[in-house]
Protein backbone atom coordinates (compact mmCIF):
# COMPACT_ATOMS: atom_id res chain seq x y z
CA UNK A 1 0.00 0.00 0.00
CA UNK A 2 2.67 2.28 0.69
CA UNK A 3 4.36 1.17 -1.79
CA UNK A 4 1.50 2.32 -4.68
CA UNK A 5 1.22 5.62 -2.20
CA UNK A 6 5.28 6.39 -2.96
CA UNK A 7 4.72 5.16 -6.48
CA UNK A 8 1.89 8.13 -7.26
CA UNK A 9 3.41 10.65 -5.47
CA UNK A 10 6.02 9.99 -7.84
CA UNK A 11 3.43 10.18 -11.09
CA UNK A 12 2.06 13.80 -9.28
CA UNK A 13 5.88 15.25 -9.14
CA UNK A 14 6.75 13.99 -13.01
CA UNK A 15 3.62 15.77 -14.52
CA UNK A 16 4.31 18.86 -12.29
CA UNK A 17 8.12 18.98 -12.75
CA UNK A 18 8.02 18.49 -16.55
CA UNK A 19 5.48 19.00 -18.19
CA UNK A 20 3.16 21.55 -16.14
CA UNK A 21 6.59 23.50 -15.43
CA UNK A 22 7.25 23.35 -18.54
CA UNK A 23 4.05 24.67 -19.74
CA UNK A 24 3.85 27.32 -17.62
CA UNK A 25 7.34 28.91 -18.28
CA UNK A 26 7.74 28.86 -22.06
CA UNK A 27 4.64 30.65 -22.85
CA UNK A 28 6.36 33.64 -25.00
CA UNK A 29 8.34 30.94 -27.52
CA UNK A 30 5.27 29.32 -28.07
CA UNK A 31 3.47 32.67 -28.81
CA UNK A 32 5.75 33.51 -31.16
CA UNK A 33 6.69 30.67 -32.66
CA UNK A 34 3.02 30.54 -33.73
CA UNK A 35 3.56 33.90 -34.68
CA UNK A 36 6.36 32.83 -37.21
CA UNK A 37 4.64 29.98 -38.22
CA UNK A 38 1.75 32.12 -39.70
CA UNK A 39 3.42 34.71 -41.06
CA UNK A 40 6.34 32.68 -42.55
CA UNK A 41 9.02 34.14 -40.27
CA UNK A 42 11.67 33.02 -38.46
CA UNK A 43 12.27 32.94 -34.37
CA UNK A 44 15.86 32.80 -33.43
CA UNK A 45 16.34 30.24 -30.35
CA UNK A 46 18.89 31.67 -28.89
CA UNK A 47 16.40 34.31 -27.33
CA UNK A 48 15.00 31.64 -25.50
CA UNK A 49 16.41 29.32 -22.48
CA UNK A 50 19.47 28.50 -20.92
CA UNK A 51 22.96 28.40 -23.40
CA UNK A 52 23.65 25.52 -25.70
CA UNK A 53 26.50 23.74 -24.65
CA UNK A 54 29.06 25.48 -27.00
CA UNK A 55 31.26 22.85 -28.81
CA UNK A 56 34.99 23.18 -29.07
CA UNK A 57 37.19 23.82 -31.82
CA UNK A 58 37.48 21.06 -34.68
CA UNK A 59 34.22 19.77 -34.03
CA UNK A 60 31.45 19.45 -36.46
CA UNK A 61 28.62 21.64 -36.39
CA UNK A 62 24.97 21.15 -37.27
CA UNK A 63 23.92 21.88 -40.58
CA UNK A 64 20.11 21.96 -40.49
CA UNK A 65 19.49 22.50 -43.97
CA UNK A 66 17.79 19.66 -45.82
CA UNK A 67 19.90 17.61 -48.57
CA UNK A 68 18.63 19.23 -52.09
CA UNK A 69 20.25 16.43 -54.13
CA UNK A 70 17.71 13.46 -53.85
CA UNK A 71 14.71 13.65 -55.92
CA UNK A 72 11.19 13.58 -53.96
CA UNK A 73 8.61 11.68 -54.70
CA UNK A 74 5.20 11.19 -52.65
CA UNK A 75 4.11 7.52 -52.20
CA UNK A 76 0.24 7.20 -53.62
CA UNK A 77 -1.03 5.88 -50.71
CA UNK A 78 -0.20 9.33 -48.13
CA UNK A 79 -3.49 10.89 -47.03
CA UNK A 80 -1.64 14.16 -46.96
CA UNK A 81 -1.84 16.37 -50.45
CA UNK A 82 1.29 17.57 -49.64
CA UNK A 83 4.05 17.46 -46.95
CA UNK A 84 4.93 20.38 -44.84
CA UNK A 85 7.54 22.64 -46.23
CA UNK A 86 11.23 21.89 -45.35
CA UNK A 87 11.31 25.98 -44.55
CA UNK A 88 11.73 26.39 -40.55
CA UNK A 89 9.99 29.12 -38.82
CA UNK A 90 13.05 29.44 -36.38
CA UNK A 91 17.02 29.18 -36.67
CA UNK A 92 20.29 28.93 -34.44
CA UNK A 93 22.11 32.09 -34.24
CA UNK A 94 25.41 29.93 -32.74
CA UNK A 95 25.67 26.85 -34.41
CA UNK A 96 25.19 23.99 -32.24
CA UNK A 97 27.17 20.46 -32.30
CA UNK A 98 26.37 17.68 -35.10
CA UNK A 99 23.74 14.81 -33.77
CA UNK A 100 25.95 12.87 -36.36
CA UNK A 101 28.82 13.75 -34.20
CA UNK A 102 27.44 13.24 -31.02
CA UNK A 103 26.39 9.53 -31.72
CA UNK A 104 29.69 8.37 -33.61
CA UNK A 105 28.76 8.21 -37.46
CA UNK A 106 32.26 7.83 -38.79
CA UNK A 107 33.95 6.11 -35.72
CA UNK A 108 34.99 2.67 -36.26
CA UNK A 109 35.31 1.74 -32.53
CA UNK A 110 32.17 0.63 -30.41
CA UNK A 111 30.79 2.44 -27.30
CA UNK A 112 28.00 3.33 -25.90
CA UNK A 113 25.18 5.51 -27.63
CA UNK A 114 24.83 8.78 -26.14
CA UNK A 115 21.72 10.76 -25.18
CA UNK A 116 20.35 12.91 -28.15
CA UNK A 117 16.67 13.85 -28.32
CA UNK A 118 13.35 13.38 -25.68
CA UNK A 119 16.01 13.69 -22.82
CA UNK A 120 14.04 17.03 -21.58
CA UNK A 121 18.07 18.45 -21.16
CA UNK A 122 18.19 21.89 -22.44
CA UNK A 123 21.83 22.87 -22.29
CA UNK A 124 22.08 19.80 -24.49
CA UNK A 125 23.51 20.54 -27.65
CA UNK A 126 20.65 19.66 -29.38
CA UNK A 127 19.05 21.45 -26.15
CA UNK A 128 17.28 24.60 -28.12
CA UNK A 129 15.32 22.26 -30.31
CA UNK A 130 14.15 20.14 -27.72
CA UNK A 131 13.12 22.96 -25.77
CA UNK A 132 11.31 23.59 -28.78
CA UNK A 133 10.02 20.80 -29.12
CA UNK A 134 8.09 20.27 -26.11
CA UNK A 135 7.07 24.31 -25.99
CA UNK A 136 5.10 24.54 -28.85
CA UNK A 137 2.75 21.35 -27.81
CA UNK A 138 -0.65 22.27 -28.31
CA UNK A 139 -3.11 21.31 -25.09
CA UNK A 140 -4.59 18.26 -26.45
CA UNK A 141 -0.65 16.90 -26.71
CA UNK A 142 -0.25 18.36 -23.16
CA UNK A 143 -2.78 16.27 -21.68
CA UNK A 144 -1.44 13.60 -23.80
CA UNK A 145 1.63 13.63 -21.96
CA UNK A 146 0.59 14.40 -18.12
CA UNK A 147 -1.71 11.11 -19.04
CA UNK A 148 1.74 9.25 -19.91
CA UNK A 149 3.55 10.58 -17.63
CA UNK A 150 1.39 9.34 -15.25
CA UNK A 151 1.38 5.76 -16.28
CA UNK A 152 5.55 5.86 -15.80
CA UNK A 153 4.89 6.23 -11.88
CA UNK A 154 5.14 2.06 -11.70
CA UNK A 155 8.49 2.07 -13.64
CA UNK A 156 10.30 1.27 -11.04
CA UNK A 157 9.79 0.32 -7.10
CA UNK A 158 10.39 -1.67 -4.20
CA UNK A 159 10.23 -5.54 -4.65
CA UNK A 160 8.45 -8.21 -2.63
CA UNK A 161 10.30 -9.19 0.39
CA UNK A 162 10.13 -13.14 -0.56
CA UNK A 163 11.43 -14.58 -3.57
CA UNK A 164 9.92 -17.28 -5.99
CA UNK A 165 12.30 -19.62 -6.94
CA UNK A 166 12.68 -20.13 -10.49
CA UNK A 167 13.63 -23.69 -11.30
CA UNK A 168 12.69 -23.34 -14.69
CA UNK A 169 13.90 -20.31 -16.73
CA UNK A 170 12.19 -21.57 -19.68
CA UNK A 171 8.86 -22.20 -18.04
CA UNK A 172 9.38 -18.75 -16.24
CA UNK A 173 9.76 -17.14 -19.75
CA UNK A 174 6.97 -18.61 -21.02
CA UNK A 175 4.82 -17.25 -18.28
CA UNK A 176 6.21 -13.58 -18.48
CA UNK A 177 5.45 -14.10 -22.16
CA UNK A 178 2.09 -14.56 -22.16
CA UNK A 179 1.39 -12.02 -19.38
CA UNK A 180 2.79 -9.35 -21.72
CA UNK A 181 0.96 -10.27 -24.77
CA UNK A 182 -2.23 -10.27 -22.28
CA UNK A 183 -1.67 -6.95 -21.63
CA UNK A 184 -2.01 -6.47 -25.43
CA UNK A 185 1.50 -6.53 -26.82
CA UNK A 186 1.76 -8.13 -30.33
CA UNK A 187 5.10 -9.18 -29.66
CA UNK A 188 7.58 -10.31 -26.80
CA UNK A 189 11.10 -11.75 -26.67
CA UNK A 190 14.26 -11.72 -23.94
CA UNK A 191 17.58 -10.29 -24.97
CA UNK A 192 20.78 -10.35 -22.76
CA UNK A 193 21.67 -6.68 -21.82
CA UNK A 194 25.19 -5.45 -23.83
CA UNK A 195 26.67 -2.41 -24.04
CA UNK A 196 25.16 -1.62 -27.64
CA UNK A 197 21.61 -0.94 -25.40
CA UNK A 198 22.68 1.47 -22.71
CA UNK A 199 23.70 5.04 -22.85
CA UNK A 200 26.82 6.43 -21.81
CA UNK A 201 25.35 8.79 -19.54
CA UNK A 202 22.05 6.26 -17.89
CA UNK A 203 23.54 2.59 -17.79
CA UNK A 204 21.71 0.30 -16.59
CA UNK A 205 22.95 -3.13 -14.74
CA UNK A 206 20.75 -6.05 -14.90
CA UNK A 207 21.23 -9.52 -16.71
CA UNK A 208 18.27 -9.77 -19.19
CA UNK A 209 15.86 -7.15 -21.30
CA UNK A 210 12.56 -8.37 -22.04
CA UNK A 211 11.22 -6.59 -24.95
CA UNK A 212 7.89 -6.35 -26.80
CA UNK A 213 6.15 -4.30 -29.42
CA UNK A 214 2.50 -2.87 -29.45
CA UNK A 215 0.81 -2.06 -32.94
CA UNK A 216 0.70 1.35 -34.55
CA UNK A 217 -2.17 2.86 -36.40
CA UNK A 218 -0.40 3.05 -39.90
CA UNK A 219 -3.72 5.07 -41.18
CA UNK A 220 -2.02 7.57 -38.83
CA UNK A 221 1.43 7.45 -39.47
CA UNK A 222 -0.09 8.08 -43.15
CA UNK A 223 -1.43 10.99 -42.18
CA UNK A 224 1.98 12.44 -40.80
CA UNK A 225 2.69 14.80 -40.00
CA UNK A 226 -0.46 16.29 -38.00
CA UNK A 227 -2.02 16.85 -34.55
CA UNK A 228 -3.99 13.85 -34.90
CA UNK A 229 -1.08 11.50 -35.94
CA UNK A 230 1.02 13.18 -32.86
CA UNK A 231 -2.34 12.23 -30.23
CA UNK A 232 -2.30 8.78 -31.39
CA UNK A 233 1.68 8.29 -30.99
CA UNK A 234 0.89 9.61 -27.42
CA UNK A 235 -1.64 7.53 -26.79
CA UNK A 236 0.41 4.60 -27.98
CA UNK A 237 3.56 5.87 -26.22
CA UNK A 238 0.87 5.39 -23.44
CA UNK A 239 -0.43 2.13 -23.85
CA UNK A 240 3.67 1.02 -24.09
CA UNK A 241 4.49 2.21 -21.00
CA UNK A 242 1.06 1.10 -19.17
CA UNK A 243 2.60 -2.66 -20.18
CA UNK A 244 6.12 -2.10 -19.57
CA UNK A 245 4.91 -0.83 -16.05
CA UNK A 246 2.93 -3.73 -15.26
CA UNK A 247 5.42 -6.37 -16.41
CA UNK A 248 8.14 -4.97 -14.11
CA UNK A 249 5.56 -4.60 -11.15
CA UNK A 250 4.64 -8.04 -11.86
CA UNK A 251 8.05 -9.50 -11.78
CA UNK A 252 8.98 -7.46 -8.54
CA UNK A 253 6.10 -8.59 -6.99
CA UNK A 254 7.59 -12.46 -7.83
CA UNK A 255 10.63 -10.97 -5.53
CA UNK A 256 13.23 -10.28 -8.63
CA UNK A 257 14.30 -6.72 -9.61
CA UNK A 258 13.13 -5.33 -12.75
CA UNK A 259 12.67 -1.59 -14.05
CA UNK A 260 10.95 -0.66 -17.31
CA UNK A 261 13.57 0.60 -19.61
CA UNK A 262 12.03 3.33 -21.70
CA UNK A 263 14.13 6.05 -22.17
CA UNK A 264 18.13 5.20 -20.79
CA UNK A 265 17.64 2.29 -23.20
CA UNK A 266 18.19 1.72 -27.13
CA UNK A 267 15.39 -0.09 -27.85
CA UNK A 268 15.87 -1.12 -31.38
CA UNK A 269 19.38 -3.32 -30.19
CA UNK A 270 17.47 -5.10 -28.15
CA UNK A 271 14.36 -5.90 -29.81
CA UNK A 272 16.89 -7.06 -32.85
CA UNK A 273 18.68 -9.50 -30.45
CA UNK A 274 15.84 -11.14 -29.01
CA UNK A 275 14.35 -11.67 -32.65
CA UNK A 276 11.55 -8.93 -33.58
CA UNK A 277 12.94 -7.84 -36.57
CA UNK A 278 15.36 -5.99 -38.07
CA UNK A 279 16.86 -2.57 -38.56
CA UNK A 280 15.31 -0.79 -41.87
CA UNK A 281 17.12 1.48 -44.14
CA UNK A 282 14.77 4.39 -42.46
CA UNK A 283 16.75 3.47 -39.10
CA UNK A 284 13.41 1.82 -37.54
CA UNK A 285 12.83 -1.60 -36.92
CA UNK A 286 11.07 -3.84 -39.64
CA UNK A 287 9.03 -7.12 -38.07
CA UNK A 288 7.73 -9.57 -40.53
CA UNK A 289 4.10 -9.91 -38.56
CA UNK A 290 3.74 -5.72 -38.30
CA UNK A 291 6.20 -4.06 -40.74
CA UNK A 292 7.63 -1.00 -39.10
CA UNK A 293 4.05 -0.40 -37.12
CA UNK A 294 4.80 -0.96 -34.02
CA UNK A 295 6.29 0.68 -30.73
CA UNK A 296 8.80 -0.98 -28.74
CA UNK A 297 8.68 -0.85 -24.73
CA UNK A 298 11.32 -2.82 -22.54
CA UNK A 299 11.84 -4.38 -19.21
CA UNK A 300 15.05 -5.19 -17.77
CA UNK A 301 15.34 -7.98 -15.13
CA UNK A 302 17.45 -10.12 -12.87
CA UNK A 303 14.70 -12.77 -12.92
CA UNK A 304 16.35 -15.80 -15.12
CA UNK A 305 15.06 -16.08 -18.01
CA UNK A 306 15.77 -17.60 -21.75
CA UNK A 307 17.28 -15.50 -24.11
CA UNK A 308 16.07 -15.42 -27.99
CA UNK A 309 17.71 -15.38 -31.01
CA UNK A 310 18.45 -12.46 -33.78
CA UNK A 311 16.43 -13.33 -36.86
CA UNK A 312 17.02 -12.89 -40.59
CA UNK A 313 14.21 -12.39 -42.20
CA UNK A 314 15.64 -10.63 -45.84
CA UNK A 315 15.44 -7.00 -44.56
CA UNK A 316 18.29 -6.14 -45.91
CA UNK A 317 18.27 -7.60 -49.37
CA UNK A 318 14.84 -5.63 -49.94
CA UNK A 319 16.55 -2.06 -48.74
CA UNK A 320 18.92 -2.39 -50.99
CA UNK A 321 16.93 -2.33 -54.05
CA UNK A 322 13.79 -0.39 -52.22
CA UNK A 323 14.28 3.51 -52.31
CA UNK A 324 10.39 4.40 -50.64
CA UNK A 325 11.67 5.77 -47.88
CA UNK A 326 14.20 7.84 -49.29
CA UNK A 327 12.39 9.61 -51.91
CA UNK A 328 9.50 10.34 -49.34
CA UNK A 329 11.56 11.92 -46.37
CA UNK A 330 11.43 15.82 -46.85
CA UNK A 331 14.54 16.85 -45.48
CA UNK A 332 15.94 14.09 -47.08
CA UNK A 333 17.40 12.41 -43.93
CA UNK A 334 18.00 8.90 -44.69
CA UNK A 335 21.39 7.37 -46.16
CA UNK A 336 20.88 5.22 -49.08
CA UNK A 337 24.01 3.26 -48.38
CA UNK A 338 24.87 1.40 -44.78
CA UNK A 339 27.21 4.24 -42.44
CA UNK A 340 30.03 3.17 -39.95
CA UNK A 341 28.11 3.80 -36.53
CA UNK A 342 30.07 3.11 -33.33
CA UNK A 343 32.04 0.46 -34.71
CA UNK A 344 29.29 -0.62 -36.91
CA UNK A 345 28.13 -0.58 -40.38
CA UNK A 346 24.55 0.03 -40.36
CA UNK A 347 21.55 1.90 -41.82
CA UNK A 348 21.42 5.54 -40.10
CA UNK A 349 19.42 8.53 -40.46
CA UNK A 350 21.09 12.00 -40.23
CA UNK A 351 19.64 13.57 -36.78
CA UNK A 352 20.42 17.15 -37.95
CA UNK A 353 17.98 16.78 -40.75
CA UNK A 354 15.56 14.77 -39.23
CA UNK A 355 15.19 16.18 -35.40
CA UNK A 356 14.50 19.88 -37.03
CA UNK A 357 11.52 18.69 -39.27
CA UNK A 358 10.71 16.26 -36.80
CA UNK A 359 10.52 19.26 -34.30
CA UNK A 360 8.75 21.93 -36.98
CA UNK A 361 5.90 19.34 -37.49
CA UNK A 362 4.79 18.16 -33.59
CA UNK A 363 6.64 14.64 -34.67
CA UNK A 364 6.73 12.41 -38.34
CA UNK A 365 6.39 9.05 -39.06
CA UNK A 366 6.45 9.36 -42.81
CA UNK A 367 9.40 6.90 -43.37
CA UNK A 368 7.62 4.51 -41.68
CA UNK A 369 4.23 4.94 -42.63
CA UNK A 370 5.51 4.17 -46.19
CA UNK A 371 7.47 1.29 -45.89
CA UNK A 372 6.17 -1.24 -48.05
CA UNK A 373 6.50 -3.78 -45.06
CA UNK A 374 4.59 -1.68 -43.22
CA UNK A 375 1.43 -2.54 -45.32
CA UNK A 376 -0.72 -5.16 -43.70
CA UNK A 377 -0.38 -8.89 -44.70
CA UNK A 378 2.58 -8.21 -46.49
CA UNK A 379 5.95 -8.93 -44.83
CA UNK A 380 5.73 -12.68 -45.22
CA UNK A 381 5.59 -12.63 -48.19
CA UNK A 382 8.33 -10.37 -48.85
CA UNK A 383 10.20 -12.40 -46.07
CA UNK A 384 9.73 -15.55 -47.94
CA UNK A 385 10.87 -13.85 -51.55
CA UNK A 386 14.02 -12.40 -50.15
CA UNK A 387 15.33 -15.65 -48.33
CA UNK A 388 13.95 -18.00 -51.49
CA UNK A 389 15.71 -14.97 -54.03
CA UNK A 390 19.36 -15.32 -51.50
CA UNK A 391 19.04 -18.98 -52.29
CA UNK A 392 18.02 -18.76 -55.93
CA UNK A 393 21.33 -16.81 -55.99
CA UNK A 394 23.84 -18.36 -53.83
CA UNK A 395 23.08 -21.66 -55.85
CA UNK A 396 23.58 -19.28 -59.44
CA UNK A 397 26.94 -18.32 -58.02
CA UNK A 398 27.99 -22.14 -56.96
CA UNK A 399 26.78 -23.14 -60.47
CA UNK A 400 29.35 -20.28 -62.11
CA UNK A 401 32.18 -21.26 -59.55
CA UNK A 402 31.79 -24.76 -60.53
CA UNK A 403 32.02 -23.82 -64.19
CA UNK A 404 34.73 -21.89 -63.84
CA UNK A 405 36.36 -24.73 -62.01
CA UNK A 406 35.64 -27.15 -64.53
CA UNK A 407 36.65 -24.64 -67.38
CA UNK A 408 39.90 -23.85 -65.58
CA UNK A 409 40.68 -27.83 -64.71
CA UNK A 410 40.18 -28.38 -68.85
CA UNK A 411 41.80 -25.63 -69.75
CA UNK A 412 45.33 -27.27 -67.59
CA UNK A 413 44.48 -30.62 -69.17
CA UNK A 414 44.39 -29.57 -72.90
CA UNK A 415 47.00 -26.91 -72.61
CA UNK A 416 49.60 -28.16 -69.79
CA UNK A 417 48.16 -31.69 -69.99
CA UNK A 418 47.49 -31.73 -66.00
CA UNK A 419 44.69 -30.80 -63.77
CA UNK A 420 47.12 -30.51 -61.36
CA UNK A 421 48.04 -26.95 -59.78
C1 LIG B 1 15.75 9.99 -29.96
C2 LIG B 1 14.69 9.24 -30.75
C3 LIG B 1 14.25 9.82 -31.92
C4 LIG B 1 14.90 11.05 -32.52
C5 LIG B 1 16.17 10.63 -33.26
C6 LIG B 1 15.94 9.51 -34.28
C7 LIG B 1 17.03 8.46 -34.41
N1 LIG B 1 17.18 7.93 -35.62
O1 LIG B 1 17.69 8.09 -33.46
C8 LIG B 1 13.75 11.59 -33.40
C9 LIG B 1 12.96 12.58 -32.59
C10 LIG B 1 14.14 12.26 -34.70
C11 LIG B 1 12.94 10.31 -33.62
C12 LIG B 1 12.07 10.15 -34.65
C13 LIG B 1 11.37 8.99 -34.86
N2 LIG B 1 11.22 7.96 -34.03
CO1 LIG B 1 12.27 7.76 -32.50
N3 LIG B 1 13.25 7.38 -30.92
C14 LIG B 1 14.18 8.01 -30.30
C15 LIG B 1 14.58 7.24 -29.04
C16 LIG B 1 13.90 7.89 -27.83
C17 LIG B 1 16.07 7.12 -28.78
C18 LIG B 1 16.88 6.76 -30.03
C19 LIG B 1 18.25 7.32 -29.93
O2 LIG B 1 18.75 7.62 -28.86
N4 LIG B 1 18.93 7.48 -31.03
C20 LIG B 1 20.28 8.00 -31.01
C21 LIG B 1 21.30 7.01 -31.61
C22 LIG B 1 21.52 5.85 -30.73
O3 LIG B 1 20.90 6.72 -32.89
P1 LIG B 1 21.58 5.70 -33.89
O4 LIG B 1 22.98 5.43 -33.52
O5 LIG B 1 21.32 6.18 -35.25
O6 LIG B 1 20.71 4.39 -33.62
C23 LIG B 1 19.40 4.22 -34.10
C24 LIG B 1 19.23 2.86 -34.74
O7 LIG B 1 20.28 2.51 -35.59
C25 LIG B 1 19.11 1.94 -33.56
N5 LIG B 1 20.37 1.44 -32.98
C26 LIG B 1 21.07 2.02 -31.98
N6 LIG B 1 22.13 1.27 -31.66
C27 LIG B 1 22.09 0.18 -32.47
C28 LIG B 1 22.93 -0.94 -32.52
C29 LIG B 1 22.65 -1.94 -33.45
C30 LIG B 1 23.53 -3.12 -33.50
C31 LIG B 1 21.52 -1.83 -34.33
C32 LIG B 1 21.21 -2.91 -35.33
C33 LIG B 1 20.68 -0.70 -34.25
C34 LIG B 1 20.98 0.28 -33.32
O8 LIG B 1 18.45 2.74 -32.59
C35 LIG B 1 18.49 4.13 -32.90
C36 LIG B 1 17.07 4.64 -33.13
O9 LIG B 1 16.66 4.67 -34.43
C37 LIG B 1 13.99 5.81 -29.36
C38 LIG B 1 13.51 5.03 -28.14
C39 LIG B 1 14.64 4.35 -27.46
N7 LIG B 1 14.76 4.61 -26.20
O10 LIG B 1 15.39 3.61 -28.09
C40 LIG B 1 12.82 6.16 -30.29
C41 LIG B 1 12.47 5.15 -31.38
C42 LIG B 1 13.74 4.65 -32.06
N8 LIG B 1 11.68 5.98 -32.35
C43 LIG B 1 10.74 5.35 -32.87
C44 LIG B 1 9.91 5.90 -33.89
C45 LIG B 1 8.73 5.05 -34.33
C46 LIG B 1 10.19 7.15 -34.44
C47 LIG B 1 9.45 7.86 -35.57
C48 LIG B 1 8.86 7.02 -36.67
C49 LIG B 1 8.40 8.83 -35.01
C50 LIG B 1 7.13 8.24 -34.56
N9 LIG B 1 6.11 8.24 -35.37
O11 LIG B 1 7.07 7.76 -33.45
C51 LIG B 1 10.59 8.76 -36.12
C52 LIG B 1 11.48 8.01 -37.14
C53 LIG B 1 12.81 8.71 -37.32
C54 LIG B 1 13.87 7.82 -37.91
N10 LIG B 1 13.86 7.69 -39.23
O12 LIG B 1 14.67 7.22 -37.18
C55 LIG B 1 10.59 3.93 -32.34
C56 LIG B 1 11.03 2.88 -33.36
C57 LIG B 1 10.10 1.69 -33.39
C58 LIG B 1 10.49 0.72 -34.45
N11 LIG B 1 9.52 0.07 -35.06
O13 LIG B 1 11.65 0.53 -34.73
C59 LIG B 1 11.46 4.02 -31.03
C60 LIG B 1 12.15 2.71 -30.63
C61 LIG B 1 10.49 4.48 -29.91
C62 LIG B 1 9.63 3.38 -29.37
N12 LIG B 1 9.55 3.26 -28.07
O14 LIG B 1 9.00 2.65 -30.06
N13 LIG B 1 13.21 9.39 -32.66
S1 LIG C 1 10.89 1.94 -47.44
FE1 LIG C 1 12.12 0.45 -48.56
S2 LIG C 1 14.26 1.06 -48.20
FE2 LIG C 1 13.01 2.11 -46.69
S3 LIG C 1 13.10 0.76 -44.92
FE3 LIG C 1 11.24 0.23 -46.04
S4 LIG C 1 11.90 -1.46 -47.37
FE4 LIG C 1 13.76 -0.46 -46.64
S1 LIG D 1 10.74 10.93 -39.31
FE1 LIG D 1 11.38 9.82 -41.14
S2 LIG D 1 10.35 10.88 -42.84
FE2 LIG D 1 10.23 12.25 -41.07
S3 LIG D 1 12.02 13.55 -41.29
FE3 LIG D 1 12.66 11.88 -39.99
S4 LIG D 1 13.54 10.34 -41.36
FE4 LIG D 1 12.36 11.79 -42.61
Amino acid sequence: MLVRLKQDLRGLRQISKTTWRHWTSNRRLRKEFRSAQRKGERIVLDDFGPPVMAPEAGQPLADFSPNTEVKSRKAHFMTLDEYPSVDYSFEIRNPTLSGNYINGLGETEPRPAREIFHTWKFDHPLGKLELLFQAIRTPGEWIALCKRQWNTRRFTGEKAAVQVPVDDPAAMTEQIKAFTLDLGSAMVGVAPLTDDMVTEELPLDYPYIITFGVAMSRDEALEAPSERSALTIQAEYRGTDRIAAAVAQHIRDMGWDAQAAIHNFMQIPAAVEAGLGQLGKHGSLISKDLGSMFRLGAVATNLPLVIGQSEDIGVDDFCARCQVCITNCPPHAIFDTKQMVRGRERWYVDFDMCIPYFVENHGCGICIGVCPWSEPGRGEAFSLKQLALRTKRAEAAAADEAVHVNSTDEFRRRVLGSAET
